[in-house]
């Protein structure tokens, strides 16, 4: 049976960056989160459908950050020599702007990404990128025109695609028998540790827990192996995965160590998610409060990042232009549009994050540590960055 726990009321697409003009009927649906009793798997209540989200205007880049460059490319360094030394037949399922693949050997790796925009991206570095969807179909048609995979990889892909079984199906007919298929996505462990409730949008259709993860993936004849509890995204797990007859890697223990962490959190226990959803309120109620109090001490406030978790925290807490100035972006095709559901205008950070801003929020908090080695003459001078977490607090320079 499912439970809903969480409410996070009516919500646009994350990614519809819109022009002037555009704001007119635009697309909403109801934010909400439910818990499974049978799997403990926690999905959103109401989808989005896939083409609405994943088109060819999708904006994220996962390029734009330095932490996310490096993090690919120690992965892919690791991978090649503890799995690979002498190559792989490489697949990797939502390539976006091809940061992860760029470190392979085009001829032997083949790329999977349904927003045309980033696949001609991806084609056009010399990887042959299918704009598809990722299911049984594609796995078939994937295994004609090339062959079995020794390593699938995908991060923060397998969380925004509804029907889990058909994922996991597909990958199994796409894995060599000794083939390892590794996802990693936002950890819900981290997410109602540190509150982040903004993990939870149109795209995430599901919040992983490595209890789940277990669950859903056992009864697709697929089985855990390792697990690597990642600092990225604010918490995320890398899953190491293989066929469950492959008996040539073996379980490590950092899986039953994750499941134990995780059963005394209480990621078993609904109570768990009553209790999360209360601190969700008592955080909203919070962050406005901040914010109305550098706003009535005239202080001129923005966002940094026009990231997608933002547009949950925006429009959830009805924070508009009332309050925040502007939002700064790196991304050039976000920047000179509005941010979904609140409209508030984006720029860019050479535009925007001048001596004139005091307080900026932070929609981009899981890039903290960078930002504020990037902005160190803001905080210098004075200037605020805020966060809601892992509860809502002004950033000490030492911290950050
Ligand atoms: O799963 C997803 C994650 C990985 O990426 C997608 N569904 C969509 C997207 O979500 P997001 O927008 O919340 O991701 P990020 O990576 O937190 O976005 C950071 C944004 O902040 C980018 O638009 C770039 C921007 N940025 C900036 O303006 N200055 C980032 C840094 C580090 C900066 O210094």
């Amino acid at each position: 049976m499912k439970k809903e726990f969480l409410d996070l009321g009516k919500q646009p697409i994350t990614n519809s960056f819109l022009n002037e003009g555009e704001f007119d009927n635009e697309f909403l649906f109801n934010l909400k989160a439910v818990f499974d009793d049978e799997t403990k798997l926690v999905s959103l209540k109401e989808f989005v459908s896939p083409e609405m989200m994943f088109n060819n205007v999708y904006a994220h880049r996962a390029s734009e950050s330095y932490t996310m460059r490096e993090s690919f490319k120690k992965l892919a360094k690791k991978l090649q020599k503890e799995f690979f030394p002498t190559g792989a037949n490489v697949l990797e399922i939502g390539s976006n702007d091809g940061v992860f693949i760029r470190h392979f050997n085009p001829d032997t790796t083949v790329a999977v990404e349904p927003c045309s925009n980033l696949a001609e991206l991806t084609n056009d570095m010399g990887y042959k990128t299918y704009p598809e969807f990722w299911d049984t179909n594609l796995a078939k048609k994937l295994k004609e025109n090339h062959s079995y995979f020794d390593l699938i990889y995908s991060a923060n892909t397998i969380s925004h695609i509804e029907d889990l079984d058909e994922v996991f199906k597909a990958v199994k007919l796409s894995l060599s028998d000794n083939g390892i298929f590794i996802m990693e996505d936002p950890s819900l462990y981290h997410v109602m540790e540190n509150v982040s409730y903004d993990i939870f949008y149109d795209e995430h259709v599901h919040v992983f827990s490595v209890t789940a993860l277990n669950n859903v993936l056992r009864k697709n004849g697929l089985e855990i192996f390792r697990v690597d509890n990642l600092s990225v995204h604010g918490g995320s797990n890398r899953i190491y995965i293989k066929l469950s007859d492959n008996k040539y890697q073996e379980v490590e223990q950092s899986v039953s160590e994750n499941l134990e962490k995780e059963n005394v959190f209480g990621i078993n226990d609904f109570n768990t998610y009553l209790s999360f959803s209360n601190k969700v309120e008592k955080s909203k109620n919070d962050l406005i409060s901040i914010l109305k109090d550098f706003k009535s001490q005239g202080k001129k406030i923005v966002s940094y990042g026009a990231t997608y978790k933002s547009a949950t925290i925006f429009n959830y807490c009805g924070i508009g232009t009332d309050l925040l100035d502007y939002v700064t972006d790196t991304t050039e095709n976000k920047q000179g549009k509005y941010t979904p559901g609140m409209h508030i205008p984006i720029v860019s950070p050479e535009k925007g994050f001048d001596e004139t801003v005091d307080v900026a929020y932070l929609g981009a908090w899981n890039f903290k540590k960078e930002i504020c080695q990037k902005e160190s003459e803001f905080l210098k001078r004075g200037g605020k960055f805020v966060t809601h977490v892992p509860n809502v607090h002004i950033v000490e320079i030492e911290n950050g």
